[in-house]
C-alpha cells in the first residue's frame, strides 16, 4: 500500500514573544520539504497553510499572558485538522508556527487513537517542557504550555476542552535543558520521562530512545513526534528564537529520526519553532527538511545504491 503524508501548515506566532514563526511553513517548502519527500517514495499532499479569523481580546487573571484568544482559536482549529489528518495520512506533518499548535495537533491525534482504541504514545523533542499552566507562566508565552494542556494538568479553560488527555507515562522528552521551576514541580508529579540533555551525553540517543520505541510496541500504541528547533544544538540550527546551548548534535538527531522512521511506529509529527527570519542562508529549514527526510525513510546506503 502506498505510503501517504501530508503537509499542513500552521503559521501561528501568537504562543511565542519573537515574530516570524509565521513564516515556518513557507521556509520548508522552499527548502524542498514535499520533493525530498515524493522522492523518496511517499505521495504527498500539500493541504496549504491554515487560518483563523480575527478574535476579540480574552483577558485572563495572569497578566502575563498575551495573544490569548488568537492562540485558543488556533488550537481549537489545529485539533479538528489534526484529526483528519491523522484518519486520513499514513503520517501526517503539522508545519509551524510556535509550539503552541501542539496544544491542537495532539489533542487531533489523541481523539483518533480513541477512535482506533489504541493509546497515544508522544516523544517530546525540545530544549524545553512546555509544562506551564496558564496560572504558572511567568512569561505568558503560550508556547510554554502545550504539554500541560495535553497531559490534562490543571485548568485550561479557556483553550478548547481537551477530551482525550494524555497519559503522561506515555510521554518520552528528549535534549531538555530549560526548565522552570512549576515544571520541575509537575515533572516530578507527573513522574514524566525526562531524559535531559545530561542523560543523552552519559548513555547517548539509542538506549532511552529504543526502550520508549519498546513500550510503545508493547501497547499497541501510536507515536506522535514533536520537534522543537531548539531541541537542536544552535549552533547548527540557528532559526529559532529561544536558543538554549548545548543541545544535540547534527548526528544525535539524525540517528533519532533514522531509528524513528525504521521502527515503523511515527503515526504524526509536528516540526515546530522554525524561524526563518533568525535563519543564516536556509540552513536551519534545509537541516530541519533532511531531519524529516531521515524520519521518513531516507538512508546513506540507499543513495550509494541508487547511484550505482
Ligand atoms: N519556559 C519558558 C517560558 O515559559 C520558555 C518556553 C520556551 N518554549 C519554547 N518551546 N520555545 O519549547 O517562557
Ligand atoms: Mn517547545
Ligand atoms: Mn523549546
Ligand atoms: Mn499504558
Amino acid at each position: 500500500m502506498m505510503k501517504t503524508t501530508c503537509i499542513l501548515g500552521a503559521p501561528i506566532q501568537t504562543g511565542a514573544s519573537q515574530p516570524g514563526c509565521v513564516m515556518g511553513p513557507q521556509s520548508l517548502r522552499t527548502a524542498g520539504l514535499p520533493q525530498i519527500l515524493t522522492e523518496l517514495g511517499w505521495q504527498v499532499e500539500d493541504r496549504g497553510d491554515l487560518s483563523i479569523p480575527s478574535q476579540a481580546p480574552q483577558s485572563y487573571p495572569n497578566p502575563a499572558i498575551h495573544d490569548l484568544a488568537e492562540t485558543c482559536a488556533w488550537i481549537g482549529l489545529l485539533s479538528r485538522h489534526a484529526y483528519e489528518a491523522a484518519r486520513d495520512f499514513t503520517l501526517p506533518i503539522f508545519i509551524g508556527g510556535d509550539h503552541s499548535m501542539s496544544a491542537g495537533t495532539i489533542a487531533g491525534v489523541a481523539r483518533r487513537a480513541a477512535e482506533l482504541g489504541r493509546p497515544l504514545f508522544v516523544l517530546w523533542l525540545d530544549a524545553h517542557p512546555d509544562l506551564h499552566r496558564l496560572d504558572t507562566t511567568t512569561s505568558g508565552n503560550l508556547h510554554g504550555t502545550p504539554m500541560a494542556y495535553a497531559c490534562g494538568l490543571g485548568d485550561f479553560l479557556p483553550y478548547p476542552p481537551n477530551a482525550h488527555p494524555l497519559d503522561p507515562r506515555h510521554v518520552c522528552m528528549m535534549g531538555i535543558r530549560s526548565v522552570d521551576r512549576a515544571e520541575a514541580a509537575r515533572i516530578l508529579e507527573t513522574g514524566i520521562e525526562v531524559n535531559d540533555m545530561r542523560v543523552l551525553d552519559e548513555t547517548g540517543v539509542l538506549a532511552p530512545l529504543k526502550a520508549f520505541l519498546a513500550r510503545v510496541e508493547a501497547a499497541n500504541g501510536l507515536l506522535h513526534v514533536s520537534f522543537d528547533v531548539d531541541f537542536l544544538d544552535p549552533g547548527i540550527a540557528p532559526a529559532v528564537g529561544t536558543t538554549v546551548p548545548g543541545g544535540a548534535t547534527f548526528r544525535e538527531a539524525h540517528l533519532i529520526m533514522e531509528t524513528l522512521g525504521d521502527s515503523g511506529l511515527v503515526r504524526s509529527l509536528d516540526l515546530v519553532e522554525l524561524n526563518p527570519f533568525l535563519d543564516e542562508r536556509g540552513r536551519t529549514a534545509r537541516l530541519i527538511s533532511d531531519l524529516t527526510a531521515s524520519l521518513f525513510g531516507r538512508r546513506v546506503l540507499d543513495r550509494m545504491t541508487r547511484s550505482l
